[in-house]
């Protein structure tokens, strides 16, 4: 059976917990990372020399990186509605997937999630997250924009490109920073909110995580 490394709260493995629910996938979780430890064991280098999660095993691979998790679940069991044959389709989502890693992520996740609500206070540098928090809101207006005619990021209908993007607005969401007036992004995050799955593996408390570093 498919199973999964990682632990729930992490933003990376929720992508792939999310997807799986959608693809209605049984499968096995083994909790690792964070509390649960188990990243330095030595079997577990031979998973992911990254020491990271989330990993998957599934008919005999093994496969890091919760982009190229996503990719494979969804070429793997999606059908054509998560994994279209023309390629022309495809980068139609897999470029967001990649911007969000590239652009999305090292600001509100890292600049952000880690730089502010993930740091303890005296240790806050604030010229840093300020930065950050400007980039975010310039990203926003990026998708704000898209949205104008779209109900997902790449089209009509839901996509790969709206989990790793998707999966960090709870969080974008539930955090008291500032942020622009953001009406087509908000009726975005209430369409994925409506997601059983998303409910499920996204919007999960993170209270544990504030001002924690390492566990
Ligand atoms: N680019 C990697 C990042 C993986 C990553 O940074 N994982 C974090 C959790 S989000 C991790 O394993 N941290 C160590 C821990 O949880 O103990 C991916 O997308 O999978």
């Amino acid at each position: 059976m498919l199973r999964v490394w990682g632990r729930l709260n992490s933003q990376n493995v929720q992508k792939v917990m999310w997807l799986l629910g959608e693809l209605d996938l049984e499968h096995e979780h083994i909790p690792a990372g964070g509390s649960f430890g188990r990243l330095s064991d030595q079997d577990f280098g031979q998973l992911n020399p990254n020491r990271l999660v989330p990993v998957i095993e599934d008919r005999g691979a093994t496969i890091w990186e919760s982009h190229a998790i996503l990719r494979y679940l969804a070429a793997q069991y999606g059908g054509v509605q998560l994994w279209p044959e023309s390629p022309r389709e495809r980068a139609a989502f897999d470029r967001w997937m990649d911007w969000c890693q590239s652009h999305w992520q090292p600001a509100f996740l890292s600049g952000v999630f880690w730089g502010y609500y993930r740091t303890p206070e005296q240790n806050r540098d604030w010229g840093a997250i300020n930065a950050s928090l400007s980039r975010c809101s310039e990203l926003m207006m990026i998708i704000e924009s898209v949205l104008t005619d779209k109900d997902y990021i790449s089209g009509k209908n839901f996509t790969l490109g709206d989990i790793p993007f998707g999966s960090s607005l709870y969080r974008y969401f539930e955090l008291d920073i500032e942020r622009p007036s953001l009406p087509r992004v908000e009726a975005y995050y209430e369409r994925l909110k409506m997601r059983p799955s998303y409910n499920k593996h996204v919007m999960i408390p993170f209270d544990e995580l504030k001002g924690r570093r390492s566990f």
